[in-house]
């Protein structure tokens, strides 16, 4: 690997394999195709899967850029059943309070195409769940370490995760219990991490329907200055 000092500190050489047009093409098409197939889903299947594919898709969401490289996030992989129920039993708890009083009339109105209720039967079902907390410092020999652009960085890292788990042909669900602080006390978490974000991953079940949803259009999205 070749390598050199910039500015006192090494750097390696970028083993960039440049791609014809035409691949280039049909494996960013072929990617937005896989991609858009995505869809969160709320019924899975009980079908255990490899600990090493887990590893490998939180791998993945752990090559994301943050803040000046302090990867400032942890995934807690939650297998062990004992667990699962306590956070079904916590999450449904706020989620109860939040559909009953917390959320506002048009909120609960602009869920009720997607069905959400505050029943979450899949925490204990699925083989996995995922919390990600992100660190907002890092403690180094009881010295507190700034981290830069948490929520950035974690949101990514969150995207990649997403990505991954498509990717291997399994489903989750950006799942957002709020408040989420029950996640800091059942995980034993110190205190320079909060929760962020809560993915229960697995199979879809058998049949399981979706609703019927439009993306919106490159023109709604996007704008090109030529
Ligand atoms: N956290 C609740 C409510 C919820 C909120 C949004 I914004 C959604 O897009 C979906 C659900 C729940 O998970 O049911």
């Amino acid at each position: 690997m070749k390598e050199k000092l910039i500015k006192g500190y090494p750097h390696i050489k970028l083993n960039h394999q440049k791609p014809n047009l035409a691949t280039i093409q049909k494996v960013c098409e072929d990617f937005y195709l896989s991609m858009d197939k995505r869809r969160s889903v709320r019924e899975f299947s009980d079908q255990d899967i490899p600990k090493e594919v887990i590893e490998n898709i939180v791998k993945t969401a752990s090559t994301a850029p943050s803040g000046a490289h302090k990867q400032p996030w942890t995934f807690c992989i939650i297998s062990n059943p004992a667990l699962k129920k306590k956070i079904r039993i916590a999450a449904e708890a706020e989620e109860k309070e939040s559909y009953d009083s917390r959320m506002s009339d048009q909120w609960l109105k602009d869920l009720e195409p997607i069905g959400t209720d505050w029943e979450k039967p899949f925490l204990e079902r699925v083989p996995y769940i995922i919390v990600v907390f992100k660190k907002i410092y890092d403690e180094e020999e009881g010295q507190k370490k700034t981290n830069y652009y948490v929520n950035e960085s974690v949101g990514i890292a969150c995207g990649f995760l997403i990505s991954a788990i498509h990717q291997a042909g399994l489903a989750t669900l950006t799942h957002t219990p709020s408040p989420m602080n029950f996640l800091s006390e059942i995980l034993e978490r110190p205190k320079n991490e909060r929760p962020y974000l809560l993915l229960p991953v697995g199979f879809p079940a058998e049949e399981t329907y979706v609703p019927k949803l439009e993306r919106k259009g490159l023109n709604e999205i996007a704008i090109f200055f030529e």
